[in-house]
């Protein structure tokens, strides 16, 4: 077992707290019954955090941990934890990308689907009995459509990847145009939403993104235009979709991510052109398990050679 005292600052899986205190000299801050006198008392022997996305690490934390030397996280979004500022006093930031590509790039096609064909509606009309008095009514085709990718990272370019297979015609909108990719570029959000029948979210959340999808881009994509979102809630201005999916100026949603999870607009529950997940993008054994082992590589790179692995 290394020296290096770790806070870990939320429980992950059974397995991971297990291995973390199986390898690791590590305190979970959750369990203090006085966190912030605990931290007064214990804060400075502590270089290394372990966190989530979800848990994050704000810059109280940071201030209250004089010798934090590293924050590993677990998950590729980074905008819960003060990046800036841990880079400000050298303190080095891990987060786990590229392993949740394939899963969360999956399951933006998934929800793509699932609003187009309305495949949790049919799902509940079945189960409900009501297939025995008539059909269910026609939905919207999904392959050979326009879909435009907010976000052209890592996961933008999976999600893309996929929707090639469904004959899809891709454009996407960046800050900036990269130039390795062969997609069209659109500079211009609203031109994008106007082109697109489908609008996929990929893109970081944090201040940078925040209502970047607000009731003008909403308005553009239309009354048979959907929006998938397997980004952060922020992204969207939720109020702003609630109430274009309620006049009928937008199509559809499909959303693993909302602003204020685990809370959930009611409004959007009877709705049967939205299909709504608990943000479970990377949420499977086999990815769950690759994140896992990436805090552990990024842990083991600090402690070892004071170098994380993958910075976000
Ligand atoms: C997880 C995520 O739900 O990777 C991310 O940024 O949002 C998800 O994979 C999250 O890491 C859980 O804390």
């Amino acid at each position: 077992m290394s020296k290096t005292r770790i806070l870990q600052v939320g429980p992950l899986t059974e397995r991971f707290n297990q291995r973390i205190a199986r390898e690791h000299d590590v305190t979970p801050l959750w369990q203090q019954a006085d966190i912030p006198a605990f931290l007064a008392e214990q804060g400075a022997s502590f270089e290394v955090v372990a966190t989530s996305a979800r848990a994050g690490c704000k810059v109280e934390l940071i201030d209250a941990l004089p010798n934090l030397k590293a924050i590993c996280s677990f998950g590729v979004g980074a905008d819960s934890i003060a990046v800036a500022e841990a880079r400000q006093r050298g303190i080095q930031v891990s987060v786990t990308p590229d392993v949740l590509n394939d899963c969360v790039a999956d399951l933006a096609i998934g929800l793509l689907i699932d609003t187009a064909r309305q495949l949790p509606a049919s799902d509940r009309f079945l189960r409900e009995g009501k297939w025995l008095s008539g059909n269910y009514p026609l939905t919207r085709k999904v392959s050979g459509k326009n879909l435009g990718i907010v976000g052209l990272g890592r996961i933008g370019k999976d999600i893309a990847k996929r929707a090639a297979g469904f004959d899809m015609s891709i454009r996407y909108h960046n800050r900036r145009q990269d130039p390795e990719s062969a997609y069209g570029y659109e500079a211009d959000l609203l031109a994008l939403a106007r082109w697109a029948d489908f609008l996929v979210l990929a893109c970081p959340g944090g201040p940078a993104t925040r209502h970047l999808i607000d009731a003008e881009v909403l308005a553009a994509l239309g009354p048979q235009g959907i929006v998938v979102n397997i980004s952060r809630g922020t992204v969207i201005d939720e109020a702003a979709l609630v109430a274009a999916l309620q006049s009928g100026a937008l199509g559809g949603a499909g959303l693993d991510v909302f602003e204020a999870e685990p809370k959930v607009p009611e409004a959007l529950f009877a709705m049967p052109n939205v299909a709504l997940m608990p943000h479970i993008g990377s949420a499977t054994e086999e990815t769950r398990l690759a994140m896992e082992n990436l805090v552990f590589d990024n842990i083991r790179a600090f402690i070892d050679n004071g170098e994380v692995l993958t910075p976000p």
